[in-house]
């Protein structure tokens, strides 16, 4: 009897044993399984909350961008750039971001202004033919692929040349939209347009800083070599509205009553503007480099004579007129100063703003290798002109400004004041999230143009 009961309670206890075994492995394997599930969604929260932390960071920027343009401030051409560049990095509760771009070999906090590049579409083949590793077959095979005709350029490349090539696509003859369209044009390298930038966001990502390591070939030193994108925009565009933030008075169809109001220039010199307005080719960067009494009269510098007036406006001989003076300093009564003409560029137009158009450079931001490379300026001007404008607190905030500082003579002027502007409206931004639990990164690259309200979003993605 004895014997059978230990038999039954050892029989017991090994079952016991067993079943707690069991559950032990059971438990053990919950646990495993519920662990993995808990770093899987910790992982996809990190993922979630380091991609809100990077959008975060766009929308701070697009709200800076926007409360600019309903609230401009003429007297301050940086007020909007500095906001743009002290809130560029941020905390969250759930995470952080970090907006920041390479500009002329060194990294910035803060968006990248397209207006600090050359606009590709504004660029004559001449100025294209002053960019780096450019030949005159690509100059004019990029001029072909942006004109609306069929003709081929000397050297360039219309429809039939990709047609023959079998490429299945043809030139726009419009427009570039996008800086990588420029990979389209017959003899375009990527390795030209991107450098090291291959991802084209504007930041030294590291397989761009690893030497061959990984794809693209770089140097490894710690700088962002863009190629041309870091010259080149497609983005940048013209706002229809002048630096006051109310639409530009088109001077062809103004009258010299709206003209007065909008700008406190006297009547015969708004006279003299209108009649100027209403010349063919007539063009209103064309202030910056001739008089008034020169432009409204129909005359060139050139040939300066005694023209008809435009309102009982003083004529002025063409004694004492210098082009290679200091430009308005040296104007006439009927001439407009420094100050007149920074508001007539700043506030009229010579066109209806009927669709965007291709935007000029800012030359707040605008950095020194645009102006050495595409704009052919001379190396140490460049650097005076660097300078002089960031030595002051508010930006040039009118073009007719570059006239005083020294060395910016109407000749130098001359080429460049069609792409001159002192504001920007298309800034692209790159923003990388972090998740505050684990080092999850995301970025997201957003064009925006905020030259009309609500701000407009030009390219959007996340690399
Ligand atoms: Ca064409
Ligand atoms: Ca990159
Ligand atoms: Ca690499």
């Amino acid at each position: 009897m004895r014997g059978t009961r230990t038999s039954r309670r050892a029989s017991a206890l090994v079952i016991v044993i067993w079943t707690v075994a069991i559950a032990a492995t059971i438990v053990a394997g919950l646990q495993i399984a519920t662990y993995r599930q808990a770093v899987l969604g910790n992982e996809a929260l990190a993922r979630v909350q380091a991609r809100w932390a990077a959008r975060a960071g766009l929308e701070t920027m697009i709200a800076i961008m926007e409360w600019h343009t309903g609230n401009p401030d003429p007297d301050d051409a940086l007020a909007m750039i500095n906001e743009l560049d002290d809130n560029a990095i941020g905390d969250l509760e759930t995470g952080s971001y970090d907006i920041r771009h390479f500009l002329d070999d060194v990294e910035y906090v803060g968006p990248m202004d397209e207006h600090a590049k050359a606009n590709i579409n504004l660029l004559s083949s001449n100025d294209l033919l002053n960019i780096p590793d450019m030949t005159p077959d690509v100059a004019g095979a990029i001029t072909d692929w942006r004109d609306a005709d069929e003709e081929q350029s000397m050297i360039g490349a219309e429809k039939s040349y990709y047609a023959n090539r079998g490429l299945g696509y043809e030139p726009r003859n419009g427009n570039l939209r996008s800086f990588a369209e420029l990979e389209l044009v017959a003899g375009v390298w990527p390795e030209y347009i991107r450098g090291e930038d291959w991802n084209l966001n504007g930041r030294l990502d590291s397989n761009e800083d690893d030497g061959e390591q990984s794809w693209p070939e770089d140097k490894a030193d710690g700088i962002l070599d863009a190629g041309w994108s870091s010259i080149l925009t497609s983005f940048s565009r013209t706002s229809p509205n002048g630096a006051s933030g109310e639409p530009r008075l088109n001077l062809k169809v103004a009258t010299a009553e709206d003209v007065t109001e909008r700008t406190g220039i006297s009547a015969p010199q708004a006279a003299a503007l209108l009649q100027y307005a209403q010349t063919p080719n007539a063009r209103l960067e064309s202030l910056l480099t001739t008089p008034l009494s020169l432009l409204g009269s129909g005359n060139t510098p050139a040939q300066p004579q005694g023209g008809t007036t435009g309102g009982g406006r003083t004529n002025r001989s063409s004694g004492g007129r210098s082009t290679g003076g200091t430009g308005v300093a040296q104007a006439g009564p009927g001439d407009l100063d420094a100050n007149a003409l920074g508001r007539v560029l700043n506030e009229c137009s010579l066109q209806e703003f009927t669709r965007p158009l291709p935007g000029k450079i800012n030359i707040n931001t605008v950095s020194g290798r645009v102006l050495r490379d595409v704009f052919d300026m001379n190396p140490k001007l460049v650097d005076t002109l660097l300078s002089r404008r960031d030595a002051r607190p508010t930006g040039l905030t009118s073009v007719a400004d570059i006239l005083e500082i020294p060395g910016m003579t109407r000749e130098v002027l001359a080429p460049l004041a069609k792409h001159l502007d002192v504001q920007s409206f298309v800034f692209t931004v790159s923003s990388v999230g972090r998740s505050s639990t684990g080092g999850t990164e995301c970025e997201i690259l957003a064009t925006v143009d905020r030259s009309t309200l609500p701000a407009q979003i030009l390219s959007y993605r996340e690399p």
